[in-house]
């Protein structure tokens, strides 16, 4: 079997799988080092699920071509081309960085916005890259292994605030994901996790890149969020994965035409030049 069937394979069977050593070490110090002056703007987290001892730093492809080159990095890509249908986009790209003292971020699973009932298919593929050790004590992630299979009882007697489900008992379920930095674990948009408490001294940095269906609304609006000269720079991939895409017949045109155009020197918004049109006929 080929390493991708297993780790399929062991995706499918757990919810996750671990894909070690994708990065090499001056990989991961180069991340590390584009990643630091965002960190050092000082934004932290603005509420518990977003880590009032944490830091994010938001639509990350779009900071840098080290950032744009693991978005698109083939090791994950030939495993979401697998689960999700072509033409498939990035849904989510930020960077993580959990302090000392963080406490666990609420368990939650990253696609319930698609109001689909459960068991279901993930509409989304979550990636989190670790710039640093991920272990029990740092703040790794913790996944609860097999609940992408769960059912909507399940989740909401383990997620909801009042469930009687003791704590202990969801501690017991939860596996921390050990990995070395420049490791990854890609997981189901439906699998349970969290980030973990941060029981070390050192920050837990780390980045993630989610993936969702090509008819599923984006959680981050990139065509939006990324500058247009940035996007114009990136490769066709990854310009596809944004949104200057099409899933056919017409889902993501633009006036009734394909977004990619917009990226183009000479592109001029259509309803401008309708407008000019206009106006000019009438003198
Ligand atoms: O940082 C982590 O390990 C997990 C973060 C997470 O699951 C999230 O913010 O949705």
């Amino acid at each position: 079997m080929s390493s991708t069937a297993q780790q399929l394979d062991h995706y499918h069977e757990r919810g996750y799988v671990i894909l070690r050593d994708v990065l090499d070490p001056a990989e991961t110090d180069a991340l590390r080092a584009a990643l630091q002056p965002y960190l050092d703007l000082g934004v932290q987290g603005r509420n518990n699920f977003e880590g009032e001892r944490t830091q994010r730093v938001y639509s990350l492809v779009g900071r840098g071509s080290v950032f744009e080159r693991t978005a698109e990095h083939p090791a994950v890509l030939e495993i979401v081309d697998a689960l999700l249908r072509p033409g498939y986009l990035l849904t989510a790209s930020q960077a993580i960085c959990i302090y000392p003292g963080e406490t666990p971020q609420p368990v939650h699973y990253d696609d319930p916005f698609y109001t689909l009932p459960r068991p279901r298919p993930a509409v989304s593929v979550s990636t989190i890259w670790a710039l640093d050790d991920f272990t029990s004590a740092s703040g790794g992630t913790e996944v609860i292994d097999g609940s992408h299979a769960w059912n909507d009882d399940q989740i909401a007697t383990t997620t909801m605030a009042d469930s009687d489900v003791p704590v202990e008992t969801l501690a017991a379920q939860l596996t921390p994901v050990e990995m070395r930095a420049g490791s990854l674990v890609l997981f189901a948009g439906t699998l349970l996790h969290r980030g973990g408490a941060n029981r070390s001294s050192a920050p837990r940095r780390a980045f993630s890149h989610q993936y969702c269906e090509p008819w599923a609304r984006q959680q981050e609006n990139f065509t939006v969020s990324v500058p247009r000269e940035r996007a114009k720079s990136m490769s066709p991939r990854l310009r596809q994965l944004l949104g200057y895409s099409i899933h056919p017949p017409f889902m993501g045109q633009i006036a009734g035409r394909h977004p990619e155009k917009a990226l183009a020197d000479d592109y001029v918004n259509s309803l401008v030049a309708d407008d000019d049109a206009i106006a000019a006929r009438r003198g």
